[in-house]
C-alpha cells in the first residue's frame, strides 16, 4: 500500500534501522522503543492485522524471523518477549501487521503495555 509507512520502510523508501531481513520479512528498530532492545518484525506483503486473511505461511515466517532477529540484535540467550496488538483496545496504531521483539533487559509489567 502506497501510504502505509511499514510497506514505505519494507521497500526502502523510507529509511529505518533494519536489523535482518529475508525475502518476506523485514525488522526494524522501533522509532519509540520500550525496552532496550525493540524491534517490529513484520512482513514485506501488506496485511492490516491479525484479522486481515493472513496466510499460514506469512505467521511461519514472522515466527521463524523472531529468533534469528534476536540472535542478530543479541538477546537470543538473555531472553525476548513478542507481542501482537490488536485494534484500538490493544492500542495497535500502525495498521500494517507487526510483532513487537523486546528484549536487553527483565521485563517489567511496564515494558508489556505498548499503547
Ligand atoms: P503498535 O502500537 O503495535 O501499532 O506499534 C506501532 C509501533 O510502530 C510503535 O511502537 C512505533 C512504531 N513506529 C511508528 N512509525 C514508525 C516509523 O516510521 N519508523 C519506525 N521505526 N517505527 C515506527
Amino acid at each position: 500500500m502506497s501510504d502505509c509507512i511499514f510497506c514505505l520502510i519494507a521497500n526502502g523508501t523510507i529509511p529505518a534501522g533494519i536489523v535482518w531481513q529475508d525475502e518476506r520479512v523485514v525488522a526494524f528498530r522501533d522509532l519509540h522503543p520500550q525496552a532496550p532492545v525493540h524491534v517490529l518484525i513484520i512482513p514485506r506483503a501488506h496485511y492490516s492485522g491479525l484479522d486481515d486473511d493472513v496466510p499460514a505461511e506469512v505467521y511461519a515466517a514472522l515466527c521463524a524471523a523472531a529468533p534469528l532477529v534476536a540472535r542478530a540484535t543479541g538477546v537470543a540467550d538473555s531472553g525476548y518477549r513478542l507481542i501482537v496488538n490488536t485494534g484500538p483496545d490493544a492500542g495497535q496504531t500502525v495498521m500494517h501487521l507487526h510483532v513487537h521483539l523486546l528484549g536487553g533487559a527483565a521485563m517489567s509489567e511496564g515494558m508489556v503495555r505498548l499503547a
